[in-house]
């Protein structure tokens, strides 16, 4: 095979999300579905199957290595890659078709799933509510909005969500519906809990044990939230469910640049100085009341079954060749 050159729009996408210009788990796998579209759109050589296979693999493969922790990215991918090597095309043309229809597909799927979210999640809140989220979760986000389109009276406490501040993305989300929104420091979660009714979170993964994989700082306020017993739900979309860990598989907690942290003037300064930033954290499945999902609201320990029931044929495969790791399977497909 040649050299695989992938069209600028795709290695555009893949450095957004690097940089999370592109952004949230839901985000991020519609963004890959998208560049996946583009790229199929864009192969100009239409001259041998087996390369454009190749090809496509490419760029998944650019793809799944942009950001580590949110499952939604390889899920997304998975959706059309396995589909397209099961559907045995016979010609370029067939193919291409068939990865712009998965792609839509999938994109389309996870804005209704969002929206499915917004009106299951909303029938849990009600009038006088005060609720704490963190970080910025459009499937969270979704569920407040809701609620308070319905003319329920809520409050909500948005952590500003260091390093990043995505907390003020959801703040201007919220503002801009007229949701009466006040912000706090992170650090400022278990003093605020006595007066938070319910904490509503988004999810990056979901694991077999229905712990929840959310951006870093969410198990401090789970733990919070259940000293306080105040009940926790977990905002996320079935895509979010992890096929990997039903055989064991830890879920990456990806690791940012210190830069994010402080600056390089300081790092100069100190040159001995350790700083770590780890995006994300894992909160274990005790502490969350329940999961939200577009078919409907399950308790955590409950996550095993929907992986069975959306990815069984995944499991099977990695159980089939019990001898490969999921990554070397992952690593095989893309
Ligand atoms: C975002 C984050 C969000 C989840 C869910 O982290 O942790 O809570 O991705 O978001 P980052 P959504 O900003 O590092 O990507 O519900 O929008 O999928």
């Amino acid at each position: 095979m040649g050299k695989v050159v992938i069209p600028f729009e795709v290695v555009k996408i893949a450095e957004d999300i690097k940089a999370m210009r592109i952004r949230g788990a839901g985000r991020i796998a519609r963004a890959a579905a998208q560049a996946l579209k583009i790229a199929a759109e864009k192969y100009v050589e239409k001259k041998d199957l087996t390369e454009f296979i190749k090809y496509i693999d490419e760029v998944a493969k650019l793809l799944l290595s942009t950001r580590p922790t949110a499952v939604s990215l390889p899920n997304a991918v998975m959706y059309i890659t396995s589909r397209l090597k099961r559907a045995k095309m016979k010609t370029i043309d067939e193919a291409i078709s068939l990865i712009v229809k998965l792609s839509n597909e999938f994109i389309e799927y996870s804005k209704v799933a969002t929206e499915k979210i917004g009106i299951i999640g909303s029938r849990r809140i009600q009038n006088g509510d005060v609720i704490l989220t963190h970080c910025n979760s459009s499937a969270a986000v979704s569920i407040i909005i809701n609620a308070h389109k319905q003319g329920k009276k809520i409050k909500v406490y948005a952590t500003e969500t260091r390093p990043k501040f995505q907390g003020y993305i959801t703040a201007k989300a919220l503002l801009s519906e007229g949701v009466d929104v006040t912000l706090i420091p992170d650090s400022a979660v278990r003093y605020i809990m006595k007066k938070v009714d319910k904490v509503i979170v988004g999810a990056d993964t979901v694991a077999a044990n229905g712990a929840v994989v959310n951006k870093i700082g969410t198990s401090n306020i789970a733990l919070a939230a259940k000293e306080a017993r105040v009940r926790m739900f977990v905002a996320a979309e079935t895509y979010k469910f992890s096929p990997a860990t039903v055989i064991g598989e830890l879920v990456q907690i990806e690791e940012r640049s210190p830069l994010e942290i402080v600056s390089e003037e300081y790092l100069k300064e100190h040159p001995n100085v350790k700083v770590r930033n780890p995006a994300f954290d894992v909160t274990p499945p005790e502490y969350i009341d329940a999961i939200i999902t577009e078919e409907g609201l399950i308790p955590p320990q409950a996550a095993f079954l929907v992986l069975i029931e959306k990815y069984g044929w995944v499991i099977q495969d990695y159980f089939m060749k019990e001898f490969k790791t999921v990554k070397e399977e992952y690593e095989e497909w893309y």
